[in-house]
């Protein structure tokens, strides 16, 4: 049965979480970077990294909006579901794709059986999502979602991020 999962939000590290799955931003390259995604490839040591490159020979890249899984290794969840969020344009609309990533992460969770799954504020770092916007589009993506995700938490690196996804949170009453 699907329903809505509860959302909660907690301060913190993404690699430190015990969830079943945490969400990684990640590049459509998947075999690192900066922010949060290196601090997973990091923390999740060679069988991390063993699993991204396994996940490259067989999908090559990972386009913006989708997700895809791997194995965690040495973390406490057990998997990764890496999402490619889009580079914040002034330009151009891109709040589907961003809204896609949360999407798929959700039904990438559903198929590997994941019930609490923690993401970060895709985009909103080295992408430059403005917070308060990337906070708005995420809380509404993970609460319409239809999933058999239980918990989905948000683990917010800084007050700005926590501030804002707890306004996000209280508008949506
Ligand atoms: N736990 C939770 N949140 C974190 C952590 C952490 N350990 N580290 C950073 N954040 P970013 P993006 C927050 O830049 O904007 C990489 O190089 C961070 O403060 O990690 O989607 C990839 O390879 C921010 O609020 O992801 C891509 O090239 C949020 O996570 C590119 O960066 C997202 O910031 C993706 O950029």
């Amino acid at each position: 049965m699907t329903t809505q999962p509860e959302i909660i939000l907690v301060r913190g590290d993404i690699t430190t979480q015990d969830a079943d799955a945490v969400v990684n931003a990640a590049n459509s390259g998947l075999m690192g970077g900066g922010g949060v995604d290196g601090a997973i490839l990091r923390a999740g040591g060679p069988r991390q990294r063993e699993a991204r490159k396994a996940l490259v020979e067989r999908i090559g890249s990972l386009p913006t909006g989708e997700a895809a899984p791997t194995e965690a290794g040495d973390m406490p969840a057990r998997w990764v579901i890496h999402v490619v969020g889009p580079v914040w344009s002034e330009r151009e609309d891109r709040s589907s794709l961003l809204a896609a990533c949360y999407r798929n992460a959700l039904a990438v969770a559903d198929e590997l059986g994941a019930r609490t799954v923690a993401f970060p504020a895709v985009s909103a770092g080295i992408y430059g999502w403005p917070m308060v916007d990337a906070a708005r589009i995420a809380v509404e993506s993970a609460a319409s979602a239809r999933t058999k995700v239980e918990q989905v938490r948000f683990v917010l690196f800084g007050d700005d991020a926590y501030v804002a996804f707890e306004s996000a949170l209280r508008s949506r009453g």
